[in-house]
């Protein structure tokens, strides 16, 4: 398997491993975004405010507005992030 490809699995495990916790297995509800976010990135979210930010990134992330995030919208989230994350890398 290529890095690419390998890399491109991991994103699916990765997705299913989150969204398989509660409720539709092939979508992240709410909870299933912050675990997400706070796993993967080591994001702090405990306090309220913090909510506000989650339910925002949440309606961000939503695009087709059915109060899911299912994989083809998880995706645009790691492609933009993964665009910065390179961006970042060139500038040092
Ligand atoms: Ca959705």
């Amino acid at each position: 398997m290529g890095v690419v490809e390998e890399a491109m699995t991991s994103l699916i495990v990765a997705f299913h491993e989150y969204a398989g916790k509660e409720g539709d297995k092939d979508s992240m509800n709410k909870r299933e975004v912050k675990e997400m976010l706070t796993k993967e990135f080591g994001l702090k979210l405990e306090k309220a405010k913090d909510q506000t930010a989650i339910d925002r990134i949440f309606k961000d992330l939503d695009v087709n507005s059915d109060n899911k995030v299912d994989f083809q919208e998880f995706m645009i989230l790691v492609t933009g992030l993964t665009v910065l994350l390179h961006e970042c890398q060139e500038e040092h």
